[in-house]
């Protein structure tokens, strides 16, 4: 039964689907530097094909993919040691979709909590993109028979999803050909939630731009929109249970964590008993101090988008070396002819 002897492999994915969040730096992308391995290189992948689930602008949605490589690079993602590229230039992806539309059960994808928040009230004239966007994610990790998946807390649902398509692919066909892929979850802002109402997800495609903190945004937009993010009037307690029921207060403390590197309880130790007033402005200082030189490297990188189209082509072509081998013995194992290559 058993077919293949699973190497640890990262694979992870981020939409080019507008302004990357902070919430997209702690919760992703900042992880996905230390997981770089050099002798199985991580694949980190711009996901063009369900950024397009939603209405994109065409230009904007190349530009936006440019300015996520360039995040990537920023943030310390290195292309040579790494598998950097956007999704549409390896087909393979879509291929085992297809393959993984006809395996997802109808059942499995209408408890996927993402497609109810995004299609909101409007389902019927949703696309039928979004609704099969968790085949499409199963795709994007198997095709490379990636075994580890580093990603905010939101995702896990997709991950376990993509153990399911994977374990009744094996069963239907006899096979032990794909892993069983875990979610990477660890941190403390695998949640980073909106400035604006701290029961809801910080997000590039909310409304309010003061619901987040952008990548891009300079030294004075950070500290306005954490001045003006919503908490209460309580000073910081000095334990985390004086968190339960403050959702703002909790992702603040949560959000300071994670950039210092400590845990929420160490900021608590620090500014239990103190005010927001005096909290955010040193909130404000650690979010700049960290994110300042990133978006400086940003536009420098995008001052040239030839190398960076040079860096997703060759990012590409060393994800398709992985995966057309992957893809042809998928379509062998279902029964598909392919006589055209030999
Ligand atoms: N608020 C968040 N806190 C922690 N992690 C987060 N991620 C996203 N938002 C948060 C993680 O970022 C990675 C890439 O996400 P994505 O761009 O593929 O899609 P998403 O999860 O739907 O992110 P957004 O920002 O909300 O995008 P839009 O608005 O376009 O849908 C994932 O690992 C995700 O967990």
């Amino acid at each position: 039964m058993s077919e293949a002897n699973f190497q640890p492999r990262v694979f992870s994915g981020i939409q080019p689907s507008g302004n990357l969040t902070l919430g997209n730096y702690l919760g992703a992308l900042r992880r996905f530097v230390d997981m770089q391995n050099d002798e199985n290189p991580a694949l980190y992948c711009i996901v063009d094909l369900h950024a397009i689930t939603v209405w994109q602008e065409p230009d904007a949605l190349a530009m936006a993919t440019r300015e996520l490589t360039a995040a990537y690079v920023a943030c310390g993602i290195d292309p040579e040691r790494s598998i950097l590229f956007n999704q549409s230039q390896v087909p393979a992806h879509s291929q085992l979709a297809w393959i993984f539309n006809c395996v997802a059960r109808i059942g499995w994808i209408n408890r996927m909590t993402q497609f109810k928040d995004k299609a909101g009230k409007n389902r019927e004239n949703a696309s039928l993109g979004l609704y099969a966007y968790p085949a499409l994610m199963a795709a994007d990790i198997l095709v490379y028979h990636a075994t580890h998946v580093p990603v905010g807390e939101d995702q896990k649902q997709h991950v376990e999803l993509t153990r399911d398509i994977a374990a009744k692919f094996n069963h239907d066909f006899g096979l032990d050909f794909f892993p069983m892929p875990e979610p990477v979850i660890e941190g403390a802002a695998t949640r980073v939630m909106s400035l604006r109402d701290g029961t809801k997800k910080m997000s590039k495609s909310d409304p309010s731009d003061m619901s987040r903190i952008n990548m891009t945004d300079d030294a004075d937009a950070i500290a306005q929109k954490i001045r003006k993010a919503r908490t209460d009037p309580e000073a910081l307690p000095s334990e985390l249970k004086g968190l339960d029921d403050r959702p703002e207060a909790r992702n603040l403390v949560n959000i300071y964590a994670a950039l210092a590197g400590t845990q929420p309880q160490d900021v608590l130790t620090e500014y239990g008993g103190q005010q927001f007033s005096t909290f955010k402005p040193a909130l404000a200082d650690l979010a700049v101090e960290h994110l300042s030189p990133i978006a400086g490297r940003m536009s420098e990188l995008m001052a040239d988008p030839a190398e960076i189209d040079r860096i997703l082509a060759q990012g590409a072509d060393r994800a398709a070396e992985i995966a057309e081998p992957i893809i042809d013995r998928t379509y062998e194992i279902t029964g598909m002819i392919l006589k055209r290559k030999s």
